[in-house]
């Protein structure tokens, strides 16, 4: 049986439901969904560290980074574990989402499970940008939107 979650997206104007998938613990995750109410374009998608809302995305801390990286782009060797990078954003404001990612799990010491997935203003620069944020935040902007990811009803 894979391992499933979800994670529930509801800011002021974004929203948006993602379900992760992984056969096992050594597969990679599978995101799909949609967010919606986005300008059009790229918008940074992180894992970050805390599962905490009570001050909204804020109290979700920096980006999930257990092994005290540089942050980079999901297809970067140095990265941090939450480094998803950019969704896109079409002419409506919705982003159709689907990602096989290798490094974040739904088990273990990558584990996502009680963290927070957030969706930012800006697009992610994949630690490139020259900017001083870049190797830390990929100088992504404000949080739009966050959702804790919770583990889902597997027959879903
Ligand atoms: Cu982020
Ligand atoms: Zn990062």
């Amino acid at each position: 049986m894979p391992t499933k979650a979800v994670c529930v997206l509801n800011g002021e104007i974004v929203k948006g439901i993602l379900h992760f998938s992984q056969e096992s613990a050594k597969a990679p995750v599978i995101v799909t969904g949609e967010v919606s109410g986005l300008e059009k374009g790229l918008h940074g998608f992180h894992i970050h560290e805390f599962g905490d809302n009570t001050n909204g995305c804020i109290s979700a801390g920096a980006h999930f980074n257990p092994h005290k990286k540089e942050h980079g782009g999901p297809e970067a060797e140095v990265r941090h574990v939450g480094d998803l990078g950019n969704i896109e954003a079409g002419d409506d404001g919705t982003a159709k989402v689907r990602i096989c990612d290798n490094v974040i799990s739904l088990e273990g010491a990558h584990s996502i499970i009680g963290r927070t997935l957030v969706v930012h203003a800006d697009p992610d620069d994949l630690g490139l940008g020259g900017h001083e944020l870049s190797k830390t935040t990929g100088n992504a902007g404000a949080r739009c939107a966050c959702g804790v990811v919770g583990i889902a009803q597997s027959q879903l």
